[in-house]
């Protein structure tokens, strides 16, 4: 009768599950970001950060944090409407989640990165780098344009092209 050591079994699972891991992250990388911009701000020591975060894969993947020279730190936020019409953002402690096959976008009244005690200030026609981090695909680090402030606090923002068809006029 043969007694196979428990040891000999542990450690035979171990090995199966870091080859599994292994496997696993090989072939991350991080998903194209487009777009970074940022309305130069209103208030002295905040700004937000929007962008296109393009397809992550098959897998997915969380945009988890972003670090960045400009400010003290970096926050993940989305801008709600509460119940009584107010508008608030709240920190979304564990990240963004970036859609597989589909991507996200960061955007006005949305999800944003958010720049907290900015240590430079930012004016219209300036750029500085921001560093994302992805929980598969791992770091990329994008030019971010600063724009001019649209809109003030209406929280409006739409679109007014608008295009009128013209029909054929048979007499
Ligand atoms: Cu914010």
């Amino acid at each position: 009768m043969t007694r196979v050591s428990p040891w000999l079994v542990a450690l035979a699972l171990l090995v199966a599950a870091v080859g599994c891991a292994d496997d696993d992250a090989a072939e991350a990388a991080p998903p194209e970001v487009t777009g970074a911009e940022t309305p130069e701000p209103a208030a002295p020591d905040v700004a937000a950060v929007y962008a296109t975060i393009g397809d992550p894969g098959p897998d997915g993947d969380t945009l988890v944090g972003a670090s960045t020279d400009v400010a003290e730190r970096v926050e993940l936020h989305e801008s709600v409407i509460d119940d009584d019409g107010s508008a608030r953002m709240v920190e979304l402690e564990d990240g963004i989640d970036v859609a597989a096959g589909e991507g996200v976008v960061l955007e006005r009244g949305g999800l944003h990165v958010m720049l907290m005690g900015l240590e430079t200030e930012l004016a219209e026609g300036d750029r500085y780098e921001l560093t994302l981090e992805f929980e598969r695909g791992g770091e990329v680090t994008v030019d971010v344009d600063v724009v001019p402030t649209v809109g003030g606090d209406d929280g409006g923002g739409g679109h007014d092209g608008q295009d009128e068809a013209h029909g054929d006029d048979d007499g």
